[in-house]
């Protein structure tokens, strides 16, 4: 009996977890210039958390952002060179996006939502896209961006959004695991 009330606890706190999660907008500007030099998004490395959506605004005209590539099973965008265009993000990795006029000059960004999943997929990816750059003084910019913010940064806790606590992930899931060891067991299922 004890397990059981354990377990409903156990179920409670997850579904809490989850549904005190509320989603945000982030703001990714397209600028001749920034921070970062010329011809770039800001901020270049964005990670939020699933269900969070990103206004693109084209700062200064002449701008797009389309995806390079995703994750598996995400939407590619494209701003279609719109002042303002939102996009949520639902499926958790690595994004890799570029302004297509400015791409050879590596306007390009990184989004990653809650997780690093594509890691591995993504380095490849960025690499292709650094061949197609065209100026030498920019040319590791995204690569660079990477390795700051995705390669040495570990996985294994997600950052929640606004003033809800941070809940690691493998916590989480050796919660999940109990869970399920429990309901697996002949024990509770003879209750
Ligand atoms: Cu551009």
């Amino acid at each position: 009996m004890k397990k059981i009330v354990k377990l409903y606890g156990l179920i409670f706190v997850l579904l809490i977890s989850n549904s005190v999660h509320a989603s945000e907008t982030h703001v990714v500007k397209m600028l001749n210039n920034g921070e970062l030099g010329a011809m770039v998004f800001e901020p270049a490395f964005l990670k939020i958390n699933s269900g969070d959506s990103i206004i693109f605004e084209m700062t200064d005209k002449g701008h797009n952002a389309v995806t390079v590539a995703g994750p598996a099973g995400s939407v590619p965008f494209d701003t279609k060179y719109k002042p303002s265009t939102t996009v949520k993000f639902d499926v958790n990795g690595l994004y890799l996006y570029k302004c297509a006029p400015h791409a050879m000059m590596a306007m390009a960004g990184i989004i990653q939502v809650s997780d690093s999943s594509n890691k591995t997929e993504m380095e490849k990816e960025i690499e292709k896209f650094e061949a197609t750059v065209m100026m030498p003084n920019v040319k590791t910019r995204i690569s660079d961006l990477f390795k700051e913010n995705v390669e040495n940064v570990s996985t294994s806790a997600v950052r929640s959004s606004g003033s809800s606590e941070t809940i690691p992930y493998a916590a989480m899931e050796a919660a999940m695991e109990g869970c399920m060891q429990i309901m697996m067991s002949n024990r509770f299922r003879g209750l």
